[in-house]
């Protein structure tokens, strides 16, 4: 897939349209419905990700995308869209929050983290929203892994299963090397639906 974008400025609100994937779209629960990065996926230190995305269903665990390095290891980001709230994970230490993604309208998200202070941040339509700090965690994530949308990896980009998918549409997901600021998610975040 080429969804993904790697990024050294962050995109303007009037950014030229980008392809978005819709999973699910039957409404069936399926293991099946997912999109893997071909490209490589860098070594990753502090990290921001932004994405938008128009949630048709929640699934039990509704996991939007997931990053793993092996068989064995849990994976080293994992991100719930669930009904209970947005939930992200790394390398097994959770963000748990009860910040809830609305049903069937398009929304921005944002997530940050700070390797050098272990905090981390979740951004709704541009404005911060949730912030904690993960204990323990020390040292970049490492590059190579398997980066899926739409689907927990049980395994190396497979052990799917259909209560841990993602049901609905996602566009303009993007990753930048380095934590955004406040004021510069407020700018990323657009402020009209993209068509379709
Ligand atoms: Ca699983």
């Amino acid at each position: 897939m080429d969804g993904v974008v790697w990024l050294d400025t962050p995109p303007s609100a009037t950014a030229s349209q980008v392809p978005i994937l819709f999973l699910q779209e039957s409404g069936t629960p399926s293991s099946e419905s997912f999109a893997h990065l071909a490209t490589p996926f860098p070594k990753l230190f502090s990290f921001s990700v932004c994405y938008r995305l128009r949630l048709a269903r929640f699934r039990e665990e509704s996991t939007l995308m997931s990053y793993a390095l092996s068989d064995d290891l849990d994976n080293e980001i994992r991100m719930d869209h669930r009904m209970t709230g947005y939930k992200v994970s790394l390398r097994s230490k959770w963000a748990i929050t009860d910040l809830k993604t609305p049903l069937r309208s398009w929304v921005h998200f944002c997530f940050t983290f700070d390797l050098g202070t272990s905090e981390w941040r979740i951004y709704l339509n541009g404005e911060r929203r949730e912030e904690g700090f993960f204990v323990g965690i020390s040292g970049p994530l490492d590059s190579g892994g398997a980066f899926i949308i739409g689907q927990e990896q049980d395994s190396l980009a497979g052990g799917f299963h259909r209560d841990q998918s993602f049901s609905g549409e996602i566009t303009e997901l993007n990753f930048w090397g380095r934590v955004l600021d406040d004021r510069t998610i407020a700018q990323a975040s657009p402020g009209d639906r993209p068509s379709g």
